[in-house]
């Protein structure tokens, strides 16, 4: 289990903007968390529903994904994008694992609190799945820039149900600085495929990746019986702001979320 990130995994992050590190859950976390994140779909997670963000991946009678708003939309494993799981206490444990405080306090420094963004599932249901456009996770929004993504596979994640494919070395600029988020216009897109090689991430389940935000990501459909579950939390500096001055739920330092507060 990964415990530790070496100053080779920390020279290739920098580099490429992204390193596998392994798996970081136990088989029986991993087991755990897997069952979990179908029991929210499920609505049979012993949570305040009215906290987390719930996206389908089909709105019923269209063709394209619901919207992105609070509360359960329905027992199926059908959903998209599901966020806020910091208040769940499975998730919440997982996110806080010692290696993840270690990797947040390289990046932004010992002692900095630390927010999370996102604390967001997202799933290519099983022959089902939105196509995901390339992007950087930034956002204007923010008073600065978060850095860090981690990202965990909680299952298989191939070519073929629909895994995230990356341009290495492209965190190292924004490139397109003005737009509200990280999508970019149809002149980028077809730029960045002419002129690079993506690299399709497949993982094993429960492996973990850390994604510089910066990093040009996007994914695909899942044409598979399995699906394809992810978990993803951007971690950034414990005092970025909304432009509306709203703050964010800190998961390590001063204030952080515990499980007694749940
Ligand atoms: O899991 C995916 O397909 C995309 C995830 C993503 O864009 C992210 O974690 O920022």
């Amino acid at each position: 289990m990964a415990k530790h990130i070496t100053a080779e995994q920390w020279e290739h992050f920098w580099e490429n903007g992204y390193v596998r590190i392994g798996q970081v859950a136990s088989d029986n976390e991993l087991a755990a968390l897997q069952q979990r994140m179908d029991d929210i779909m499920l609505g049979k997670a012993p949570l305040d529903y009215d906290k987390i963000m719930m996206q389908l991946d089909r709105e019923p009678g269209k063709n394209s994904p619901g919207p992105q708003s609070r509360g359960h939309k329905g027992a199926t494993l059908l959903y998209r994008k599901i966020q806020n799981l910091e208040f769940d206490a499975y998730f919440l444990a997982y996110l806080q694992k010692p290696v993840f405080r270690d990797i947040c306090a390289k990046i932004y420094g010992d002692d900095t609190p630390i927010a999370c963004f996102r604390a967001m599932f997202m799933n290519k249901p099983a022959h089902e799945g939105t196509y995901l456009v390339w992007h950087q996770d930034r956002w204007t929004d923010l008073n600065r820039d978060p850095q860090i993504t981690i990202y965990t596979a909680l299952d298989p994640a191939t070519v073929a149900n629909g895994c995230v494919h990356i341009i290495p070395k492209s965190h190292s600029s924004l490139i397109n600085p003005s737009h509200g988020s990280g999508f970019l216009s149809q002149e980028h897109i077809d730029d960045i495929v002419a002129n690079s090689t993506p690299k399709p991430m497949e993982l094993a389940a429960g492996e973990v990746v850390l994604l510089h935000n910066w990093l040009l990501h996007s994914s695909g459909t899942n044409q598979t019986d399995i699906p394809r579950r992810a978990f993803s939390v951007c971690y950034m500096h414990g005092e970025t702001q909304s432009r509306h001055g709203s703050a964010f739920n800190r998961v390590f330092g001063e204030g952080a979320l515990s499980l007694a507060d749940l």
